[in-house]
């Protein structure tokens, strides 16, 4: 795949790590989320050090975003990995009181220690952490059924870390999402870049477009992948097995931008981008385990 470079560590990240660091002595409970889209690509490869020595909860978040079968091959390989994923869909909500019981149990296993050791209990102090956009704010919004905090469709909303307590039970930090000073995977990066999780300034929206139909033609044999071809006849008029042969997507992307953009191909990539990411073109899960 043909993508030119994909960085991005604007500075308020660099900043928001070093504050990171400085509170997390103040934290029991890492809440990592990731985004069921690309669970892969959103695992921080720093993780271990950030949940050295806490209690962990693994949230897979956006579930409402990919189909059952793809949450189900994913559950199970985390599962046969250890893990326990707590599926979460923060937009309505579901899942959400499960993850937040997983929490508090994790709390009530804390505060006995505290007991035992003849200390007083107190709420847990969890942070959730994860990259940018995979819906930490909304889930926060969520457990505290109000908006506490600000969330919005792109990534780097959280500027600044904030304590929010809710009832006597669990104090939650939220912050802003975090990602790796260099993006090595670069399969990775492109993965965060259709999900928005990375500003736009990071890369050319007509390469990534490209390459998310390339993505789209590969999955479509895989079971999960939630991968639909009538609907991309549906909302462009054109199917891809039309000019895909000699695996041309920018003929196909200047064939649809004829019809739809006046020939306007970065103006139709955009419009790609926008409709995969508002799931219009289907559940589509960009990763699945091997
Ligand atoms: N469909 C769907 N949308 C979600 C879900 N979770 C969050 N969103 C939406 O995704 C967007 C980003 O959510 P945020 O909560 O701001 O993400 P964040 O992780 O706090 O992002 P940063 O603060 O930039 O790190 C918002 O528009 C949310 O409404 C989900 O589970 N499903
Ligand atoms: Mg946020």
């Amino acid at each position: 795949m043909n993508v030119p470079r994909i960085q991005w560590y604007p500075g308020h990240i660099a900043k928001a790590e070093r504050q990171l660091s400085k509170s997390l002595n103040k934290v029991d409970l890492v809440i990592e989320v990731r985004d069921a889209r690309i669970p892969l690509a959103t695992s921080h490869p720093q993780l271990q050090k950030w949940i050295s020595g806490k209690q962990h909860l693994l949230v897979i978040n956006r579930k409402d975003m990919v189909s059952q079968k793809a949450q189900e091959l994913w559950d199970k390989w985390f599962r046969d990995q250890g893990h326990c994923p707590w599926w979460t869909d923060a937009k309505t909500g579901k899942g959400v009181k499960q993850m937040l019981d997983a929490a508090v149990a994790k709390g009530n296993d804390l505060n006995q220690r505290r007991i035992s050791r003849g200390m007083l209990s107190r709420p847990v102090r969890a942070l959730t952490l994860g990259f940018p956009n995979v819906g930490k704010s909304a889930l926060i919004n969520r457990l505290m059924k109000k908006k506490v905090v600000e969330s919005a469709r792109r990534a780097g909303v959280t500027r600044s870390l904030r304590w929010v307590r809710m009832g006597n039970q669990i104090d939650l930090l939220d912050a802003p999402g975090i990602l790796p000073p260099r993006l090595d995977d670069q399969q990775a990066a492109l993965h965060l870049a259709l999900c928005d999780d990375i500003g736009e300034a990071a890369y050319d929206i007509e390469s990534i477009a490209i390459a998310f139909l390339e993505i789209f033609k590969n999955l479509e044999s895989k079971s999960g992948a939630g991968i639909n071809p009538d609907l991309l006849i549906e909302r462009y008029g054109l199917a891809m097995q039309e000019i895909h042969k000699d695996q041309n997507f920018s003929q196909w992307l200047l064939a649809v931008s004829e019809r739809h953009t006046s020939g306007d191909t970065r103006r139709m990539s955009q419009r790609i981008i926008d409709d995969f990411r508002r799931t219009l073109l289907g559940l589509i899960s960009l990763e699945l385990p091997q």
